[in-house]
């Protein structure tokens, strides 16, 4: 690699933030800039999610919630047709809001099941782990810390039965289309025939609505978008001047891609942990993509990446889709 100059400063940084760091200046070294989305889950990052989730603004959370409240029984008539003995894995459970009514109409309908659930978040497992007990009890569950796709890999050389790997919340999203056949594929080698997976994926609508999911009234979405540069000031002894920075977000119908931006105000350079990057007025950083899709596109993903689509749910406004498909 050519970047030998950007290895020296990171020795400044924590090594638990070695990684940040190099994706940080990396991302900012390219043109046009940008930085990975995921590193807007800190504490406070999640907390400012939490709002976002619950927007007026924000439709997302609340079709995928109708989904599982209203159709969870006819969720689990697709896994299998009355065959409950299984894993259920999920990837990036959150406070489980949403699977939690799956969880139930599970342990209401008998089956023989074993929740796990997989997250990034040692935070995130060890509160399922306080959480689920009082909440679904005899709920028989094993929480995962640790990457998604390293961890499945690992826990699927288990022998079980048979898997369901559910995916929600539209994370799939935040990938580029390319990025996410890559994800299915690489999801269905991990699987055996007879598997399953259940996706969370938001639907192409009015460009508006998407638009404004995405720069929501109250600017939550502005105030999660600009404590990236926080964290980064914080965490990579860095010294971005967060007033000098806008949110701004686009949403191309012909695409189908929400893209969400840092705007920067004036000209100016910034130091990250020893290394002074310059920017310029009216220079945007790409912080995240989150892609919408056609049901057909949807459907085409599945048998692009080795899968049958089985069934698929939508909310009352056929606004979101939870797609149900069988390896
Ligand atoms: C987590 N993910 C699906 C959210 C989304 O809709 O792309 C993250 C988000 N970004 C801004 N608002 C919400």
């Amino acid at each position: 690699e050519g970047d030998f100059n950007f290895y020296e400063p990171q020795y400044r940084v924590g090594k638990e933030n070695r990684d940040f760091y190099l994706d940080v200046i990396r991302g900012l070294a390219q043109v046009p800039k940008r930085l990975p989305s995921k590193y807007f889950y800190d504490k406070n990052g999640d907390r400012l999610f939490q709002e976002i989730m619950a927007s007026p603004d924000y439709y997302l959370t609340r079709c995928e919630m109708e989904i599982f409240t209203c159709q969870a029984k006819e969720i689990i008539d697709s896994l299998s047709a009355g065959d409950l003995d299984f894993e259920l894995i999920e990837l990036g459970p959150g406070n489980c809001a949403k699977s939690i009514h799956l969880l139930r109409a599970l342990v209401a309908a008998n089956a023989s099941f074993n929740y796990v659930p997989i997250d990034i978040s040692e935070n995130v497992i060890s509160g399922l782990q306080s959480f689920l007990p009082g909440n679904v009890p005899e709920l028989r569950f094993k929480g995962l810390a640790g990457d998604y796709f390293d961890t499945l890999a690992f826990h699927c050389l288990l022998p079980a039965t048979r898997r369901v790997v559910m995916c929600l919340g539209a994370n799939i999203g935040n990938m580029t289309v390319a990025e996410s056949n890559q994800f299915c594929k690489q999801l269905r080698g991990y699987l055996q025939p007879g598997d399953q997976c259940i996706i969370g994926f938001d639907l192409v609508k009015h460009p508006a609505v998407i638009r404004r999911a995405y720069d929501d009234r109250a600017g939550v979405t502005r105030e999660f978008n600009l404590n990236l540069l926080k964290r980064i000031n914080r965490e990579l002894e860095a010294d971005f001047r967060i007033d000098r920075f806008d949110h701004y977000c686009s949403y191309d119908p012909l695409t189908g891609a929400a893209r969400s931006y840092l705007v920067c105000l004036s000209d100016m350079v910034v130091n990250i942990a020893g290394t002074d990057i310059p920017f310029q007025k009216d220079e945007c950083i790409w912080t995240e993509i989150s892609q919408k899709y056609s049901k057909d596109q949807i459907r085409q993903m599945a048998t692009n990446s080795g899968f049958i689509h089985t069934s698929e749910f939508l909310d009352s406004r056929s606004w979101f889709m939870d797609a149900v498909w069988t390896a």
